[in-house]
């Protein structure tokens, strides 16, 4: 068997009548336990809450073997592209440099799945068990995956590596003869959807104005990558420019039916970043969006439901957004009352050239400013419902807000002699008691990059995991594949994609929560639960 080479070693063996080990799964039973609330006022406005405990039979089939994997990312030339290749060469071939601190060894620092831990249960002393993520269920090694993808740059990675300026001189030397086997495939080029200063990069582009024609191109890319590299399952990740929004017009892109006629007719508004989506759903590939524009238009979503494909996005939440979905749920969940949160970046690499002009900001903008919305709305007795839901901002992307709302602002300035060290700075102004006010004052920097890569080991690891998870309830006849748009990535991601009309959860500690529930759930374990810890009823 080709593949029991790939089952990796399992660490954790539950002992319990709801998990079953066979040879190709593990089979969980599990009671999912949830409360139903009906919120009702009297006449008088007094709310009562009527209570209800939920218990919800579900059944987990996760496959234990690890599939060859290939990551295919859009953008690959750019600088995520080349740190995360890097990255995984340096540690797949155990290279190190050195820097002038002394010798520095490769790792995933950053990478939750690699580099972070779960609370497993207490051990017979009443001491807490702590386990790598990676070992919670089978899942891929990074050092395994198979990379290649596309840029509208031809550079092969070896240079375009030196072009980003991330890595130390003596990772770049050693690595080169590594990079220098990786060119990106040509790529789709509509200039609108960028920014015009990124025109000099496109010297790598597929022919042509055919959309259509770069749909079919993709996907006998994406299948070629497949045979080629004799891989069982590919990850298409997209890590390239930031891209203006797409307007959502009626007939165009609502659709399912509508978008792939939109494609057939090579209609304006169709993004390149909406034919990679559309090119992985039809391929059956998992797709993850790490930038913040408005790819999965309800036409994509529709598709990906259609055809039971996986989906994640948008924008990864490496560094600012993260420190913020934490401080803001912090100051919320501790009726302290944010009054103003004003971000202001700098930086010097080809992202922030790119997010220079107007468009493509104010995707950045979007994706940046929605993290503290649901915190806000959770906490009515410091935000109080506005009688009139504020209108919807002019251009039509954001919602207005159904609560009072915190001053929030983001701004973000291309300084080309900073390079890839993103400085960050954010004031967080709230009220406290009697009237008083409290100021946090936050000043980041970091390499932009050396934060994105391990995230995007991380979707590319939890989405490939996700296809090996089905699903029933109990009772049910077939397992079902999980929902498409992957909300357990979350985590990673700026601005969670959602189910249609689900609102998106922005709380990391909930982010976190949830992934490590599901996990637990596969191997039929309830959450753990501090009610002992805390009271010591032991
Ligand atoms: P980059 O500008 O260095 O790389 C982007 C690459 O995409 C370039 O090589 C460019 O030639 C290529 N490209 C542009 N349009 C393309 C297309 N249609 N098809 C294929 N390739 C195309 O940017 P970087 O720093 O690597 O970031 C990549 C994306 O990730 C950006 O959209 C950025 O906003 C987003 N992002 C980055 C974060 C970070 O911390 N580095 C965090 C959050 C999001
Ligand atoms: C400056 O904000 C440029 C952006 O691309 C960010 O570097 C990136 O989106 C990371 O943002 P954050 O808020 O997660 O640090």
């Amino acid at each position: 068997d080709p593949t029991a080479a790939r089952r990796p070693t399992e660490s954790i063996h539950v002992e319990s009548p709801n998990l079953t080990y066979t040879d190709d799964a593990l089979l969980s039973r599990y009671t999912f336990h949830s409360t139903a609330v009906d919120k009702q006022a009297d006449a008088q406005g007094h709310v009562k809450y009527s209570v209800r405990p939920v218990e919800r039979e579900l059944e987990f089939k996760t496959g234990r073997k690890v599939p060859k994997t290939g990551l295919m990312l859009v953008g690959l030339g750019g600088n995520n592209g080349t740190t995360l290749t890097a990255t995984i060469l340096a540690n797949r071939h155990n290279i190190s440099w050195g820097t002038r601190d002394g010798i520095q060894t490769p790792n995933y620092l950053g990478s939750l799945v690699r580099a972070s831990t779960m609370r497993l249960g207490v051990d017979a002393q009443g001491e807490d068990v702590f386990v790598p993520i990676s070992d919670v269920l089978p899942m891929v090694h990074p050092n395994d995956l198979t990379v290649g993808g596309w840029d509208i740059s031809s550079m092969s990675l070896d240079k375009a590596a030196r072009r980003a300026k991330v890595l130390e001189y003596d990772l770049q030397r050693q690595l080169e003869p590594y990079l220098k086997e990786y060119t990106p495939l040509p790529s789709i080029y509509y200039p609108t959807f960028i920014n015009a200063n990124q025109e000099e990069r496109a010297d790598n582009v597929i022919p042509g104005s055919d959309k259509q024609a770069h749909l079919d191109q993709v996907r006998a890319d994406i299948r070629n990558f497949k045979r080629d590299n004799d891989l069982d399952q590919v990850i298409v990740l997209w890590t390239a420019n930031t891209e203006r929004y797409s307007l959502l017009v009626d007939g165009v892109n609502d659709t399912a039916d509508n978008l792939l006629e939109s494609i057939r007719t090579s209609h304006a508004e169709v993004s390149p970043s909406t034919i990679f989506a559309v090119a992985a759903i039809l391929e059956g590939v998992p797709y993850v969006n790490g930038a913040p524009q408005n790819t999965f238009v309800p036409g994509a979503i529709e598709l990906a439901e259609r055809h039971k494909a996986f989906v994640a996005g948008d924008d990864f939440k490496s560094g600012q957004t993260k420190v913020k979905s934490v401080l803001a749920e912090y100051l919320v969940n501790a009726g302290i009352k944010p009054l103003l949160i004003a971000s202001y970046n700098h930086l010097g690499n080809n992202d922030g050239k790119n997010l220079s002009a107007p468009e493509q900001f104010r995707s950045k903008e979007i994706s940046k400013a929605s993290v503290v919305d649901d915190m806000v709305e959770a906490n009515s007795l410091l935000y109080k419902p506005l009688a009139v839901k504020e209108a919807d901002s002019k251009d039509g992307f954001v919602k207005g807000h159904s609560t009072e709302h915190p001053d929030h602002c983001v701004v973000i300035k291309y300084l080309p002699n900073c390079g890839d060290d993103k400085k960050a700075i954010d004031d967080y102004t709230s009220e406290i008691g009697m009237g008083g006010r409290n100021t946090l004052a936050i000043y980041n920097t970091c390499q932009d990059s050396l934060l994105a890569t391990p995230l995007i080991i991380d979707l590319c690891l939890l989405a490939e995991l996700m296809t090996r998870v089905t699903y029933r309830e109990e009772g049910s006849a077939d397992y079902e594949p999980m929902y498409s748009v992957l909300g357990l990535l979350s985590y990673m991601l700026k601005a969670p994609l959602t189910k249609p009309g689900k609102k998106p959860i922005n709380s990391l500690n909930r982010q976190r929560q949830a992934l490590e529930a599901f996990l637990r759930a596969c191997l039929a374990l309830q959450p753990v639960s501090d009610l002992v810890t805390f009271t010591q009823m032991e």
